[in-house]
């Protein structure tokens, strides 16, 4: 990490700092999927996906879902009336990337992280266009609960970082050293932005992400932290799958890395469901539009169980392979002893490029 001084008015020389997803909650935000060139059958599936989702969320706290005005009755006729709808509109359906990072300050403050955002590459290799209302959706929010809202000079989703509250951010090079996200920042001047706008002090760089993943390798469906020096990783056994080198690749990182306050971390597998394809069915539901990415049957599917939520006393997991479900949801109950493992059908969601992580972004309870 540079030692580079850190500006007067940075949210970490302020004291903020974000807290790690295990760390209690206020809220949990999420948004309506809608864009029939994601979402197969005009959304239809999906919404189900997202609608269970944020049942299960609600079991241990406030969900908040933000909806277009043309969705807003839709989406509250099928979500259970203690969840909020909220009228915000948005590009796709992503709010762990374009929704707030929220930092927390020892006095009790809440303030948002606006990072800048390009839809994962904007026009080099990004998966559509426009984004003009995804970029404005953290900024709203702040908005909306009253709080102070940093502008980071950074492009930066959620997904592509994992913290474990106590000053170690793990990340990886093929998302943010990607030259369709920030070109002019080298690997030392994204950690001290990352160390001014998180309060980060040491970044743990994993070489890739997930085999296929279209975000450009985000760590949140590889590998995250489950409690402070103990991190899940997504493990596949088979030599001849592309997931096993970059798993294993990231495992040596993972083995011989200290985190913030100087402990070595315990790295538990979880295996990876599949491998899973988008099949022709699936591909015949989506709307073929320019402004997306195809979605072409026989493509592969970066599904994993790493892409999971942790909630106040649950943990919502992603359900992909029958084959494989029962062996990661007990893996989980294992690393989350105080909280209930609830797998929710995940295949819709996997559909639209992502999981359970990336539909949902945590408010840290100050
Ligand atoms: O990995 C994530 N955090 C988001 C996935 C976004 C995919 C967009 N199609």
């Amino acid at each position: 990490m540079s030692d580079l001084v850190l500006p007067s008015d940075s949210p970490a020389r302020l004291g903020f700092r974000m807290p790690a997803e295990f760390a209690p909650h206020e809220a949990c935000w999420m948004l309506w999927p809608q864009r029939p060139d994601n979402w197969r059958l005009g959304a239809k599936p999906a919404q189900r996906a997202f609608a269970e989702v944020a049942r299960v969320i609600a079991q241990s706290e406030t969900v908040i879902v933000g909806a277009s005005d043309e969705q807003y009755e839709n989406a509250r006729d099928q979500l259970p009336p203690h969840v909020r709808v909220v009228e915000l509109s948005s590009n796709d359906a992503w709010m762990r990337d374009v929704g707030p990072t929220f930092v927390t300050h020892p006095d009790g403050r809440l303030a948002v992280i606006d990072w800048d955002f390009n839809a994962w590459g904007g026009l080099k290799g990004g998966l559509y266009f426009p984004w003009d209302k995804d970029r404005r959706i953290r900024r709203k929010i702040a908005g909306m609960l009253g709080v102070p809202c940093f502008s980071a000079p950074m492009v930066l989703e959620g997904g592509a970082i994992h913290v474990d509250g106590e000053g170690t951010l793990i990340t990886t090079e093929e998302c943010l050293l990607n030259p369709n996200r920030n070109p002019s920042l080298d690997r030392e001047e994204q950690e001290v932005l990352l160390a001014d706008y998180l309060g980060i002090d040491k970044v743990i760089w994993l070489p890739a992400g997930c085999y296929q993943d279209e975000t450009d390798g985000h760590v949140d469906n590889l590998c995250c932290f489950v409690a402070p020096g103990v991190v899940a990783l997504t493990w596949c056994d088979d030599v001849d799958d592309p997931q096993h080198a970059i798993s294993r690749r990231a495992l040596e990182v993972l083995e011989a890395a200290r985190d913030a306050r100087g402990r070595r971390l315990t790295v538990h597998k979880l295996p990876q469901p599949g491998p899973l394809y988008l099949a022709e069915e699936d591909a015949n539901g989506v709307d073929r539009l320019s402004s997306s990415r195809p979605r072409r049957a026989g493509d592969r599917l970066a599904g994993s169980y790493v892409n999971f939520y942790i909630g106040n006393r649950v943990v919502a997991m992603p359900l992909l392979d029958p084959a494989f479900d029962e062996i990661a949801r007990a893996r989980l109950q294992a690393l989350f002893p105080e909280r209930r493992v609830v797998g929710v059908p995940a295949r819709e969601i996997l559909l639209g490029g992502g999981n359970i992580h990336c539909i949902t972004q945590q408010q840290p309870r100050v």
